[in-house]
């Protein structure tokens, strides 16, 4: 049989060519294919030195880097599961995720390793190495001492890749275990589904902790041996100036509306693009047209989530439906169901249900929290309300779950409040999205104060900066004396929201 190891799949399509560059990172630095097995192979050893065998986690928090890209490899390659984690997370919540995943090891940037170290000590986390983005830190020093043979271990498609944490609706993150094959197939059928080329240049602009900059997009470039126009961040003049260099660009909603706000993005800078890929939120079919008056381009959304990659996609040849997620890619079926889980005839509205290779292996230790998102028949609920018509195109009309999605982050109120009703001086808190014409949806937290306490919209932000990343702090606070509620107690959110709705108007 076969090695299923993702890293020996993207292995044997390298180009042959020593000169075929990978990663071009512009000052930051370059890499070619013709390096990266060789990089891996010293990770791996240091990976091995360290103790780290099989399916024993590593959990990263580094900046986004080449390095970075080289440690996740090598952790495929190792037959390690890789656990990466947003870099705005605060010491408070990577404490969490150090409990819960148990690593063998912790690689985070030198400038936090003095806290996080104390940390993975009070974690019982055995070993904590430190990876900076300019080749800085322990990890490189030591993995470039080390011999450059290692075998690619040799797995089986369920042994699992990766565990990425997503918020859940009880406030606790969960970890969604991927195995290879789950990213193997999901990668080979956008490959295939988008008309990857070899020559093919993408535009990188997203974060490397999420299956979007992670997986989808990589994934893609590595599968054609192409090159990755490799930037730190989303920064709309860098991906102006980069345009033309590139044939492939994926990104949030976000990026598009910031394109748009750019006097200088004209039709000549996307004239030898070959697609602008949008997800991980709606995108507005006002920026879909906006878009395509300006550069020529009819965006191609697709629609995926963490525990199952990449999901349906408007087709690159054929109609691109502004609004619409397009169709269930090839190999994974879709069904739309009441939340009794009885199927409903095409056109109905309902929850989308999904089967496919690519849908996750559960919860890590979460084995009820699995259950729960399954039907008795093993398809996944995936919580978002779709219109599925007769030729099997998906619309989604809203989503089950009480979900933020803010800059294509995605936010869980039940987190935010609980951490809120924490605060001295809080009675109750509800959190909800409120329209936003840059991130699409923003975090507003509405506060009830205990009768005695002097609290403010100022006082209550302050008081969440060790507890919660900065993206998920609300970015307003407004005070009122109660919430609304229902005859049954509930909070009702959709009229906080309707209230208000023009907050950032
Ligand atoms: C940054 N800030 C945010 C966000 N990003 N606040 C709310 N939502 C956000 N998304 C805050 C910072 O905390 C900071 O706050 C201020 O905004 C400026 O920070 P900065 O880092 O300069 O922001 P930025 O560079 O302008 O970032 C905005 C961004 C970024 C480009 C939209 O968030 C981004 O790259 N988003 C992509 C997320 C992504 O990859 N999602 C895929 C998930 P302060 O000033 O107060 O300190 S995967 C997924 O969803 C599924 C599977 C799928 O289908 O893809
Ligand atoms: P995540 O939890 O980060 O995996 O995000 C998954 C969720 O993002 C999905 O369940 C959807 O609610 C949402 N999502 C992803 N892509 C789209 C899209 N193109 N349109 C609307 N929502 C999307």
């Amino acid at each position: 049989m076969s090695n299923a190891n993702l890293y020996a799949l993207f292995r044997d399509r390298f180009p042959n060519d020593p000169n075929a560059l990978f990663l071009d990172a512009a000052d930051a630095g370059r890499l070619h294919y013709a390096e990266v097995s060789e990089q891996t192979a010293q990770m791996v050893a240091l990976l091995r030195q360290l103790g780290v065998q099989k399916a024993d986690r590593v959990v990263v928090q580094v900046d986004k880097s080449i390095h970075a890209v080289m440690l996740y490899l090598a952790c495929l390659r190792a037959g390690a599961i890789f656990i990466p984690l947003n870099t705005a997370y605060t010491a408070s919540e990577v404490g969490y995720f150090l409990r819960d995943s148990m690593p063998r090891l912790f690689v985070c940037a030198s400038a936090k390793q003095a806290e996080l170290a104390a940390l993975a000590a009070d974690c019982q986390v055995p070993k904590v190495l430190s990876m900076d983005a300019d080749g800085g830190g322990e990890w490189l020093d030591q993995a470039r001492a080390l011999p450059a043979y290692e075998p690619i271990a040799e797995l089986d498609g369920d042994d699992l890749a990766a565990i990425l944490y997503t918020s859940g609706t009880t406030g606790r993150s969960k970890g969604a275990m991927l195995s290879h094959a789950n990213l193997a197939t999901n990668a080979q059928v956008l490959f295939e589904h988008w008309h990857w080329q070899q020559d093919d240049v993408l535009l990188h602009a997203l974060p490397i902790f999420h299956v979007h900059g992670l997986f989808v997009a990589l994934h893609c470039a590595l599968l054609g041996g192409s090159r990755v126009l490799f930037m730190p961040r989303f920064d709309t003049d860098q991906v102006i100036a980069n345009l033309t260099r590139a044939t492939v660009m994926m990104g949030v909603p976000t990026f598009y509306t910031r394109l748009l706000e750019h006097s200088d993005f004209q039709p000549d800078l996307c004239a030898h693009m070959r697609l602008f890929i949008s997800g991980s939120a709606p995108l507005p079919a006002a920026i879909h047209a906006e878009f395509e008056r300006r550069s020529g381009h009819r965006i191609l959304e697709r629609y995926g989530m963490t525990e199952a990659g990449m999901i349906t996609s408007n087709p690159v040849d054929g109609k691109r439906i502004a609004g619409t997620v397009g169709f269930p890619l090839p190999g994974i079926s879709a069904r739309v169901a009441d939340e009794q889980g009885k199927v409903l005839p095409a056109g109905q509205t309902g929850v989308l249900e999904i089967t496919g290779p690519n849908v996750f292996k559960g919860y890590w230790q979460m084995p009820e929290k699995t259950m729960q998102e399954f039907r008795p028949d093993g398809w996944f609920i995936t919580g978002d309300i779709v219109t599925m018509a007769e030729d099997g195109r998906v619309t989604i009309v809203g989503r089950a779950k009480d979900l933020i999605i803010s800059g294509g982050f995605n936010l869980y109120p039940k987190e935010i409040e609980t951490e809120i009703d924490a605060l001295p001086g809080v009675k109750e808190s509800a959190v909800i999205g409120v329209p936003h014409p840059d991130l699409g949806e923003a975090v507003t937290a509405v506060v009830v104060a205990d009768s005695t306490a002097d609290i403010s919209e100022a006082s209550l932000i302050a008081g969440l900066q060790d507890r919660l990343a900065r993206f998920k702090q609300p970015k307003r606070v407004m005070m009122v004396d109660q919430l609304p509620r229902n005859s049954m107690g509930k909070v009702q959110k959709n009229i906080l929201r309707e209230t208000y709705r023009d907050t950032f108007a």
